[in-house]
């Protein structure tokens, strides 16, 4: 093992490790796993002061999953899939982060993580070839590799409304719900934001609350979730065809989720023909609504037929057609925002303790101690819920100070945006991995599909180097250069960048627009990772220790 520790313990109790992970969440826990699997040293920090990532912090009302849960889950232990049971086809929050712990307990996965401990900083040594890693705790510990399991959406953000802070009542962000119990009964609530977090926590705050207004800035499509209790047939019967399924959702499925593959556009159908189709779907419920056809994505006149169908069913849901009209979307196409999975989101609105109110056309002018005044008008609320989303993918690693070759930080490099090989590496900072990273799949996948595909890559890798005795890798610029042109290019070639989503980086002032992830598919975007391994890492520069010594000293 030429550049990597030798004995792991001694070197680990001296701060020194093979690899320093930042994240506990999906991503970190099972990087952990197989470096250490693999005889490498690794100390994870956490945040947080448990494990779960995501499912740690978004403790919403309401808050679940909008993949089925039997395939949001981990793929690499047969024992682990064959012995849990989900309770439900979408589990809620309180679930998936007993699924995380209990993860985290069979694979005794804690004693290598440092809890509620924040990455600050992470310097690259050019002469030592190793990374400093800085935590809040005042501690520096030295690393070969640093892998960031920060998450694509873990960065929550406050909105910058005036008077925020002068509001007397409770506020509270969904992506930071506090983890003692919040009870709404006999309150005015205000929920800001009707992204699927907003969407997901209206049904259940309106249930409790005395009366909800929502402030709705931009109507989003959502399909009904149709959640149910699992069967033990239903359970059995993924448990039985997991290879098959896990399989296909890895290697052929676009989005990383078992299902049957269109065969059609939607301009192919008559009118009769394609309403009974989306009907289907519909009554199904879920993402998969959106693989009906295979160009929705695509073609507008083809979305356009989808984006109605929706538009259709709002309407006879919601009794008041004025707020029908208001829910219906049309600032984008279809699917291009990520899609919103419900339950009883529209009907909420026909209750008689919510109320609806556009601040597209009357802006929030200020909060006000004792409510939201927008348009003239003031809506007095006794807790505000801020359902306005995340710095997404580049938001929890722009938090972390990482400074590579020639004392460059990665936000100096990513001013003008995101520049990543594979959404993996980045040019000028060797031996720093992103895990699902801008220019993969990443959130337009089933993200524990493409959590498995980067940690499974990134540990052969690393015992790729050990077995070769290099001490470095680095993306190549050019090889960077044309990865980013093609992620581009893909994304142009689709509907997606007509959204004003933050997949584009759009939710957040002065972010620049760049459409971050990789709209190629899982499928394929594995298989080029498979190839560019297979070809000696193609496009990455491997260093042997005595070579990148002297390249750092000349
Ligand atoms: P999203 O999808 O980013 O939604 C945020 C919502 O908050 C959206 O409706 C925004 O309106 C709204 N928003 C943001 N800032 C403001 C301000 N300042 N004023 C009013 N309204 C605002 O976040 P979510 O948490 O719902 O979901 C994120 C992902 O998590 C989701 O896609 C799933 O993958 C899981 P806008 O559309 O910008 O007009």
């Amino acid at each position: 093992m030429p550049a990597l520790q030798s004995n792991p313990g001694d070197n680990a109790r001296a701060g020194s490790f093979d690899a320093v992970v930042v994240g506990a969440g999906f991503a970190g826990m099972y990087m952990l796993y197989r470096l250490r699997g693999l005889g490498f040293s690794v100390r994870v920090y956490e945040h947080g002061d448990d494990v779960g990532g995501t499912w740690y912090w978004n403790r919403y009302p309401g808050a679940r999953c909008d993949v089925e849960s039997m395939q949001y889950s981990y793929s690499f232990s047969d024992e682990l899939q064959q012995e849990w049971d989900w309770s439900e086809r979408y589990a809620p929050q309180p679930e998936i982060l007993k699924y995380a712990n209990h993860v985290a307990d069979r694979f005794d996965l804690r004693r290598d993580i440092q809890f509620s401990t924040r990455v600050e900083s992470a310097v690259f040594d050019e002469r030592a070839n190793r990374w400093s890693v800085t935590t809040s705790d005042g501690h520096t510990v030295t690393a070969q590799f640093v892998i960031l399991a920060t998450g694509c959406l873990s960065n929550a953000r406050m909105p910058d409304i005036k008077g925020l802070s002068g509001f007397k009542g409770k506020v509270y962000h969904t992506g930071h719900w506090p983890h003692e119990p919040v009870d709404f009964t006999g309150q005015r609530v205000g929920v800001i934001g009707t992204g699927s977090s907003g969407i997901q926590s209206v049904p259940v705050i309106a249930e409790q609350a005395d009366h909800l207004t929502v402030f709705q800035r931009t109507a989003n499509f959502s399909i009904p979730a149709r959640n149910l209790p699992l069967t033990d047939e239903e359970r059995q019967a993924f448990r039985q065809n997991y290879r098959e399924i896990r399989r296909f959702a890895r290697e052929e499925a676009r989005n990383g989720i078992y299902t049957d593959m269109p065969d059609r556009g939607a301009l192919d159908d008559g009118g009769n023909e394609r309403r009974e189709r989306y009907e289907a779907r519909w009554s199904r419920g879920g993402l998969t609504f959106m693989s009906v056809y295979n160009n929705l994505a695509l073609d507008k006149a083809a979305n356009d037929t989808a984006a109605d169908f929706v538009r259709q069913k709002i309407a006879e849901i919601v009794e008041d057609p004025e707020t029908a009209r208001l829910l219906q979307p049309t600032s984008h196409p279809i699917g291009t925002k990520r899609i919103c999975i419900d339950s009883d989101y529209y009907a909420a609105f026909n209750r008689p303790n919510v109320t609806l109110v556009d601040i597209k056309a009357n802006p929030i002018e200020e909060i006000v101690p004792t409510g939201v005044r927008a348009g003239d008008k003031l809506y007095e609320v006794d807790a505000l819920v801020l359902a306005t989303g995340f710095d997404a993918m580049t938001g929890s690693v722009a938090k972390i100070d990482i400074t590579g070759r020639q004392a460059r930080t990665l936000n100096q490099k990513w001013a003008e945006g995101p520049r990543t090989y594979l959404g993996l590496m980045s040019n000028g900072f060797p031996n720093l991995f992103l895990i699902t990273g801008p220019g993969s799949p990443s959130v337009l996948s089933n993200m524990i599909v493409s959590i498995e595909q980067h940690v499974d890559w990134i540990a052969h890798c690393a015992a790729y180097m050990r077995e070769h005795g290099c001490e470095t890798m680095e993306a190549n610029r050019d090889a960077e250069d044309t990865w980013v042109a093609h992620v581009n290019d893909v994304a142009h070639g689709t509907l997606y960048p007509q959204a004003n989503s933050w997949y584009m980086g759009a939710n957040i002032p002065g972010k620049p627009r760049i459409f971050m992830p990789y709209i190629g598919g899982v499928g394929q975007y594995r298989q080029i990772c498979n190839d560019v391994a297979a070809k000696g890492y193609e496009g990455f520069t491997m260093t042997a220790a005595e070579r990148s010594k002297k390249a750092a000293v000349s």
